[in-house]
């Protein structure tokens, strides 16, 4: 294939496209400006760096043990950077608190501060690349299964500064890169079997939120991601989806949607217009759920294509923040994220090609057979060609040509850790 051949293919898409009335060019322009938040802890199975023994709780888990995981900080930027050059756009970086620069040093979650994140302000300046945070409440020695809503003051006390600190964190990032850092706050309190205290532990959490986001900031903005269930904490989860879209209505914030976390047979696509009339924005973890919230690489599959699909529907493209969130050892884990990145830019790119104003029209006057057919034949129309004309607009590889590239960066770097 060469890059003439690319052009060629991708002329006659153009073509096909405005016969339904779909400008590609403009489609292209909206590619660019869509940044995906890149998960940072792909690339080291969610360990991150501080000097601490143990390993991943809070009721997440990952599975495989493939050769090259990042061991330390300059391996995981050199991965994330390597990443970042097979996918076509700029992207963001999501950073967990754990992946701060503490040195040989133990600098305990309620003692954090942004002098922890230098290093990652120079690099994302130096790289184009802008950050988003994330509290972390797992992997350490007060976690246990409450952490917010722990009825235990002092270990309530400790997070809560945590999270403080990573909010005042946050707004530091922000005011540095000029652009808002988003926040996601996930806490994985639970229980294993029955649980009586219901009430009280989602009192505890909410008056622990309350404390949190009572402080104001301008260049940072807050999420709050619900779950179903996590391993291990199987019958009761304190921040579930009712808790958190109340919360989160009630305040005016954001919601972050993981596409793990609902039951198998819910459409997380449909939430978006329904939260969006109740909240300003939303932020997703790109995930795939394999019968759970197995954290499986995402792909160009049903369930996110109907999501990003949504999106564009309700016209709310710059209502919603991207983020990828998914961890899988068994396979090669820059590969992981070049695949899942991809495949979410290919789901917005099918969502952004579709004929919606005619579907809308066909759908207003009743005409359903039509509104059906068209839904059918836009999944057949070419859009990979548009696709790999935005790798190469980008200078990446297009199709599967990928691969080879992950193979080299494997044999040259990683598989020598
Ligand atoms: C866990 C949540 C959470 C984490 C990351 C590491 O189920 O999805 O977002 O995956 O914060
Ligand atoms: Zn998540």
């Amino acid at each position: 294939m060469t890059e003439q051949k690319i052009q060629q293919a991708y002329e006659l898409a153009r073509e096909r496209y405005a016969a339904i009335g779909v400008d590609t060019e403009k489609v292209l322009d909206s590619m660019q400006n869509f940044h995906l938040s890149m998960h940072c802890w792909q690339a080291d199975d969610v360990q991150g760096f501080e000097p601490r023994e143990g390993g991943l709780t809070g009721g997440i888990q990952v599975n495989g043990n493939y050769p090259g995981k990042a061991r330390n900080i300059d391996e995981l930027r050199a991965d994330i950077l390597y990443a970042m050059s097979l996918i076509p756009g700029k992207h963001r970086l999501n950073l967990h608190e754990i992946y701060g620069e503490f040195g040989n040093k133990y600098v305990d979650r309620n003692e954090v501060t942004i002098d922890h994140f230098k290093g990652w302000l120079d690099w994302g300046k130096a790289n184009g690349v802008k950050l988003d945070f994330n509290s972390t409440s797992f992997s350490h020695p007060k976690s246990g299964d409450l952490t917010l809503a722990n009825p235990d003051k002092g270990i309530r006390e400790f997070w809560i500064e945590h999270s403080k600190r990573c909010r005042a964190i946050s707004q530091a990032i922000g005011e540095a890169q000029h652009d808002p850092c988003i926040m996601n706050t996930w806490v994985h309190d639970g229980s294993k079997d029955i649980t009586v205290n219901r009430y009280m532990y989602r009192e505890l959490l909410k008056d622990s939120l309350d404390q949190i986001f009572e402080q104001r900031y301008d260049m940072m903005k807050d999420c709050v991601e619900s779950k179903v269930f996590g391993i291990g904490l199987e019958s009761y989860t304190v921040g579930s989806n009712d808790f958190y879209t109340a919360y989160a209505a009630k305040r005016d914030m954001m919601i972050t949607l993981d596409t793990g976390h609902f039951h198998p047979t819910e459409s997380v696509a449909d939430k978006v217009s329904a939260m969006l009339l109740f909240v300003p924005e939303l932020m997703l973890h790109v995930s795939r759920p394999v019968r759970w919230d197995s954290d499986h690489v995402t792909l160009m599959d049903d369930p996110t294509l109907d999501l990003f699909s949504e999106i564009v529907r309700a016209g709310a493209l710059n209502r919603v923040h991207y983020g990828l969130d998914y961890f899988d050892g068994t396979l090669n884990r820059i590969g992981a994220y070049v695949i899942g990145t991809r495949a979410a830019q290919k789901c917005m790119l099918r969502a952004l090609l579709e004929p919606t104003a005619t579907l809308r029209e066909y759908e207003l006057t009743g005409r359903t057979f039509q509104r059906l057919a068209l839904l059918e034949e836009c999944k057949v129309l070419p859009w990979n060609a548009v696709y790999d004309e935005f790798c190469r607009r980008n200078d990446v590889p297009f199709g599967e040509t990928y691969i080879k590239a992950v193979e080299k960066y494997e044999t040259e770097v990683t598989i020598k850790r």
